[in-house]
């Protein structure tokens, strides 16, 4: 292991040297390593449901367009939106998690470091497993809500809908298992002093969001399980001839996808926490009150699922406890709001491009806060409904919530990783122009909606007079994959070039700008002792000393490749569903079996 060879005296660490090059990356234990493994990978799907949008919005362009047929186009809308739930959101999050996590609150690493790399292992052949699909001309095709009749066998007898729902558990292995080791790692491994009202936004958004994937992500397995048994065994959960009900299937997916709109969200709401007071200079204005209303957000977005289920008819009290529920989410949303409002309020700004994303997220989120509330009022729901309306709402608060928030978080904490400064000029430019793409794509389809244009069609018609509206769209979506690529760009050219950084470029409070950039591998020298929110406002001196001086004795986790083994029999179990014989699936449960064994009876 070069680099701490290079930094460290050779009692830092015991165990084994390690491996070098691609073997250190198949085996690493390294939440770092593991953090930049899920960010590359969530990246790439990022530009493949690029893609996938750019195909969508190529086809609406003009009306009566015959560039994807109907099929092709159910398969590439479903794709893209499950790729960016689930391959792009839900990684990169947790891509920031592994990296920063265990660094802002003071520890050498996540609680459980090898299951962590299965995390990964497991994400990466899910994601790959889904998009399989597309080589046999059978991608997913009924929607990322998975709707029960379209996705039955009668109506989807293809195997898409079976990609789906085992990729989709394969996925949710991966989402169940960070969440425990998220949750585990911030409630027990937070430096000395760091009382869990000291442990840093972003943190603290992690491990909401975490105890939301272990609580939701189940919910979707049940969901998953009763779809495959009614798919491969011929059970009828969601069939009305045989005393089944699709509506479950809706209460199952939507008790499951509100909470996940929170998994999604609740990320980006640290990172703006973090870089806002940064660059305002200030402390986060209402912390307390910060981490309560996330908390709250966490909690009351379990009461509102059924808002996504007006139009089936559920009745007036349903209708009127569902409005109100989730108009009162607001009430927290609001709150974080105005209390990053509170926190630029005198503050001495820094406009660089962090901050600029940062701003943009919280004024474009409010936007698709505002038109949340709009349909969650269950007479205009009933208008709005599977319109283009609901897809500018859910766009401003995705993209323009966590994808801003995201790229934002790019340019703050790349020096960390990279111990390099990003271009500032081209960052605004990659801002500037990602901003103003975004917006016009998204801003038009409010309209579209009002007008009538429903959602998830492959075409309309010439006569109703959205042309227009539909090629400013389309625009709109070619000026985001500019910026997307001056992003790139400037990633790939600043790691390679890129002004040297130093430890805390922005002058930012919290522990992880007290280590080296990048940090070593065992991240603080000596853990430090906090006594303050901000230790490098208050207490810079005693931390930096700790973070980057001698280092003390200690024993990092050796290298492992069974995360890795063990991924691909968890993988294998899942496929093999697909094979004729009942008794193939065993296969991988011995393949999963041998893997578990031997981790178990590894040395750490
Ligand atoms: C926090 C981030 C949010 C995300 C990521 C998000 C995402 C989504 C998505 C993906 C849909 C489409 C469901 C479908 O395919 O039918 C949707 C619909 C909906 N959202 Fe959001 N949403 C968010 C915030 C909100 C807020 C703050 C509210 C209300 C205060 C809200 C209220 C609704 C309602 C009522 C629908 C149902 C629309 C319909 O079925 O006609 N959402 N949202
Ligand atoms: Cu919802």
């Amino acid at each position: 292991m070069a680099t701490i060879e290079a930094h460290a005296p050779a009692h830092a660490h015991a165990g084994p040297a390690r491996p070098t090059g691609i073997r250190d990356w198949l085996s690493t234990v390294d939440h770092k390593k593991i953090g930049l493994l899920y960010g590359v990978t969530a990246l790439f799907f990022f530009l493949v449901g690029g893609i996938e949008a750019l195909l969508i919005r190529i086809q609406l362009a003009k009306p009566e367009n015959a560039f994807i047929n109907p099929d092709l186009y159910n398969q590439i809308f479903t794709m893209h939106g499950t790729t960016m739930v689930f391959l792009v959101g839900m990684p990169i999050a947790v891509a920031m998690f592994n990296y920063f996590v265990p660094l802002q609150i003071g520890a050498r690493d996540v609680a459980f470091p090898r299951l962590n790399a299965l995390s990964y292992w497991i994400f990466l052949f899910g994601a790959i497993f889904m998009n399989m699909s597309f080589l046999f001309g059978a991608a997913p095709n009924g929607g990322w809500f998975g709707y029960a009749n379209l996705s039955s066998t009668q109506y989807s007898p293809g195997l898409n809908m079976d990609f789906w729902g085992l990729g989709l558990q394969i996925l949710g292995v991966a989402s169940i298992m960070g969440g425990v080791n998220f949750i585990t790692t911030i409630i027990n491994m937070r430096a000395p002093g760091m009382r869990m009202m000291r442990v840093p936004l972003f943190s603290w958004m992690a491990l909401v969001t975490s105890f939301l994937m272990i609580t939701a992500l189940p919910v979707l397995a049940v969901a998953l399980f009763l779809m495959t048994f009614d798919r491969f065994w011929g059970t009828r959960f969601f069939d009305v001839a045989a005393g089944g009900d699709p509506v479950i299937w809706q209460h199952l997916f939507w008790m499951f996808g509100h909470p996940e709109v929170y998994i999604l969200i609740l990320p980006a709401f640290g990172i703006v926490s973090e870089i806002i007071p940064t660059n305002s200079r200030k402390p986060l204005f209402g912390y307390a009150v910060m981490v309560y209303s996330g908390v709250l957000i966490g909690i009351i977005g379990w009461g509102v699922w059924a808002h996504h289920m007006f139009a089936t008819g559920m009745g007036p009290i349903a209708d009127a406890f569902f409005t109100i529920s989730t108009m009162i989410i607001a009430i927290p949303t609001g709150v974080k709001i105005f209390n990053w409002v509170a926190t630029m309020w005198g503050g001495k700004i820094r406009f660089n491009t962090a901050m600029l994303y940062a701003v943009g997220m919280v004024a474009t989120f409010t936007i698709g806060g505002i038109s949340g509330v709009m349909h969650a009022t269950s007479p205009h729901n009933l208008q709005q409904t599977d319109t283009y309306f609901v897809v500018a709402h859910f766009h401003y608060v995705l993209v323009g919530g966590l994808i801003l928030a995201i790229f934002g978080s790019f340019y703050h904490w790349f020096p960390k990783i990279t111990g390099r400064m990003m271009d500032e000029r081209l960052g605004k430019a990659n801002f500037w122009i990602y901003f103003i793409g975004f917006n016009l794509t998204f801003m038009p389809m409010h309209w579209i909606g009002l007008l009538g244009m429903p959602r998830r069609i492959f075409t309309y018609g010439s006569d109703l007079n959205l042309a227009g509206l539909n090629q400013l769209a389309t625009a709109g979506a070619f000026i985001q994959a500019i910026g997307v690529i001056l992003l790139v760009v400037n990633i790939v050219k600043s790691a390679k070039r890129g002004v040297k950084a130093g430890p805390n470029p922005w002058g930012a409070a919290t522990l992880e700008w007290a280590t080296e950039s990048p940090p070593r591998e065992y991240n603080f020298a000596k853990i430090p002792t906090v006594h303050s929110r901000e230790p490098l406002w208050v207490e810079a001196e005693q931390i930096e000393r700790d973070a980057r001086g001698e280092p003390e004795p200690m024993h990092m986790p050796p290298n492992s490749y069974w995360p890795l083994f063990t991924a691909v029999g968890v993988t294998l179990t899942c496929v093999l569903f697909m094979a004729p014989s009942w008794w193939e699936p065993l296969i991988g449960l011995a393949w999963t079996f041998i893997g578990v064994v031997n981790w178990a009876y590894e040395p750490t």
